[in-house]
């Protein structure tokens, strides 16, 4: 094989061009690390981030189909020493007489549900793999009202129209805004139990949110009140920088 002939200039030419690229390469990481360091921000995360996980969530919507379940498991495989995580909104325990969920109409009218209503409605319960963001996961078991069966048995349709499903525990600490196509999937429910008995305090008692589409920061424990809206309801992690939509 005859070796290549290379020319000084050659060589010279490449180096520049290298050095060039390399310098470019580092100059737009800064400038984009200053750009999301130091930028504007929107709820506790650059506006630039904010943005991409915007569009995120509108492919994500759109593309998610209400009929499509999480996957199940058998009640046998749920853990029995769950999790807890998260303590916010439920510190206190809330005497049960006095407990019933605020619900907010579209005329600004409140409808009071009590344990006993819901429970007096069809029982289902899912055994998903339920995930938090931080990392973790575990098969849980979880029975109580679907929330499409809510809808029905107290004549929220024009309610549920709206895009989005606000909730919040009794004392308003904790908040969570979800999109309308999760709150409608068949798995989404308002749970009042856990393996088979009461749910405990620290799990949300006397009833929490269950939604299989959604990481854990939305399954909202001890639901206070529930509103609808075309706008975004607050939402306590996506003010702190997370991501709205967390879903998967
Ligand atoms: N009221 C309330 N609900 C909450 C939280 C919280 O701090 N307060 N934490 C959320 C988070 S981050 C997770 S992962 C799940 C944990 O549910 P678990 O304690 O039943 O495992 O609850 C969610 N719901
Ligand atoms: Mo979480």
């Amino acid at each position: 094989m005859k070796n290549r002939e290379v020319s000084k200039s050659y060589v010279r030419r490449n180096t520049i061009i290298s050095i060039g690229v390399f310098l470019i390469f580092i100059f737009a990481s800064i400038y984009l690390f200053k750009k999301l360091k130091g930028g504007p921000q929107e709820n506790g995360t650059s506006s630039t981030l904010r943005k991409t996980l915007d569009i995120n969530e509108k492919i994500a919507n759109k593309a998610f189909n209400p009929a499509k379940t999480t996957r199940v498991f058998d009640k046998s495989e749920a853990v029995q020493n769950v999790r807890v995580n998260g303590y916010i909104g439920i510190e206190d325990s809330p005497k049960r007489e006095n407990y019933a969920i605020q619900v907010i109409r579209n005329n600004g009218d409140t409808l009071k549900v009590s344990v006993d209503d819901l429970k007096k409605l069809p029982k289902t319960d899912v055994t998903f793999n339920f995930k938090c963001i931080e990392g973790w996961s575990q098969i849980t078991n979880w029975g109580g009202v679907k929330f499409t069966d809510f809808i029905k048995k107290y004549h929220l349709e024009n309610e549920s129209a709206l895009n989005y499903v606000g909730m919040s525990t009794p004392d308003k600490q904790y908040y969570v805004g979800i999109d309308r196509k999760s709150m409608i999937q068949p798995q989404t429910i308002l749970a009042y139990e856990m393996n088979g008995k009461t749910l405990p305090a620290n799990q949300g008692y006397p009833i929490r949110l269950i939604i299989p589409v959604k990481y854990g920061v939305k399954h909202l424990k001890r639901i206070g009140s529930i509103y609808f809206s075309n706008e975004r309801p607050k939402d306590y992690w996506y003010e702190r920088g997370y991501d709205y939509y967390c879903g998967f």
